[in-house]
């Protein structure tokens, strides 16, 4: 029997999101990769902050695209565009956590399977907002008291824009899988899919301001395939 676990490293320590085949089945094989910016490294961007400054500073990083030194991207999602027949979660995955923090939602993409949970969280001394763009999942807009825990189910695999009304300068993404073979990029722009079964694959990779790019990947029995995926701004 295939029995599938989620592994989620905090995105304060590795943006890494990794679903995989619990050790002991036949699927050995692994792709690794790195995701970069193709061409001349783009400075980032500081939003000004108008309101609540007491708690927001005065201003922040826009995050629509964030780099290592040498143009790694940070908060790519990785997938795989079919996945092996059979992939599926066997056991119910705890809730993903969705901070706001000094007026930033934290982390900027948080991946959950589809019928699971997010639970957003406001761990600033203000009002915040949560306000989805959704379309296969149902819109919601809900205020956000401090220290509340609003969970929301996400039925449909979808990628959604999250914002708060209040603060023009906050965005996030929650990313609703279809099935269990998607990563985050690290800092670094580096991603691991783990035991997948050998076979050809179609990599799909998004990232929220460079939009989709998609890479052919062969992977065998035991070694691992790597690939270096280059994104361009349109
Ligand atoms: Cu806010």
């Amino acid at each position: 029997m295939r029995r599938y676990f989620v592994v989620t490293i905090s995105a304060l320590v590795c943006a890494a999101v990794v679903w995989a085949t619990a050790p002991g089945t036949a699927w050995g094989g692994t792709i690794k990769g790195t995701v970069r910016l193709a061409g001349a490294p783009v400075k980032p961007k500081k939003l000004p902050v108008t309101i609540d400054q007491y708690v927001c500073g005065k201003e922040k990083e826009a995050e629509d695209v964030i780099l290592s030194p040498d143009n790694g991207i940070r908060y790519a999602v990785v997938s795989l565009q079919t996945p092996p027949a059979g992939a599926k979660w066997n056991a119910p995955l705890p809730p993903a956590q969705l901070d706001q923090k000094q007026c930033m939602f934290v982390p900027r993409v948080v991946v959950v399977p589809a019928g699971g949970t997010v639970e957003f969280l406001n761990s600033d001394r203000l009002l915040h907002n949560v306000k989805s763009f959704s379309k296969a999942n149902a819109p919601f807009n809900k205020a956000h008291p401090k220290a509340r825990t609003i969970p929301i189910v996400f039925k449909e695999p979808e990628i959604i824009r999250i914002e708060c009304d209040l603060h023009s300068w906050m965005r996030t993404w929650v990313v609703v899988a279809g099935h269990p073979f998607y990563a985050v990029t690290n800092d670094k722009g580096e991603f691991t899919l783990d035991n997948v079964p050998p076979g050809k694959y179609t990599l799909q990779i998004w990232q929220e301001s460079l939009g989709t790019v998609t890479r052919e990947v062969t992977v065998g029995d035991t070694s691992a395939a790597t690939v270096t995926v280059e994104m361009g701004r349109k």
